[in-house]
């Protein structure tokens, strides 16, 4: 049995240049990941810099910060059977270049650093991903939670 997870996307500003924020999240949907939490906001430089702060010593951590900084991102919650390993197959891997048509990042991504979205890689990531964007009142609770 696939274990109900919590993952976080981001549509990246490249992909929501290119207008596909809504194919994209179609795609998510049709793969049966719901959207628990959703918006859209221009990330400020320190914003950025703390999200890849564990990349902050790789060559490409200000190049990579400049871009998700150069326009506005879609930050989601999926929810689904194992929604973190799901989403990365909808996504393909992190070099657009090597990721297959079908694929989000094969259908719009340009290369290895502008590549159409984000997707937490492990439990414990996504738990710390999804509290940076979002808090506890943004994310759709369990139905028996909601007012009477
Ligand atoms: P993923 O997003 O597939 O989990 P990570 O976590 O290894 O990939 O990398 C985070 C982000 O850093 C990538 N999405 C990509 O935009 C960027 N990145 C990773 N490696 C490189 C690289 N060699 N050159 C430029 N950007 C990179």
């Amino acid at each position: 049995m696939a274990e109900t997870q919590r993952t976080l996307s981001i549509v990246k500003p490249d992909a929501v240049a290119k207008a596909a924020t809504g194919e994209i999240l179609r795609r998510f949907e049709q793969a049966g990941l719901q959207v628990v939490a959703l918006k859209k906001l221009r990330l400020t430089e320190a914003q950025a810099r703390g999200f890849y702060a564990v990349h902050k010593e790789r060559p490409f951590y200000g190049n990579l910060v400049k871009f998700m900084t150069s326009g506005p991102v879609v930050a989601s919650v999926l929810e689904g059977p194992d929604a973190i390993a799901r989403n990365r197959e909808l996504m393909g891997p992190t070099d657009s270049t090597q990721a297959a048509p079908g694929t989000i990042r094969g259908d719009f991504g340009t290369d290895i650093e502008r590549n159409a979205v984000h997707g937490s890689d492990a439990p414990e990531t996504a738990r710390l991903e999804i509290a940076y964007f979002f808090n506890a009142m943004e994310i759709l609770g369990p139905v028996e939670a909601l007012p009477a």
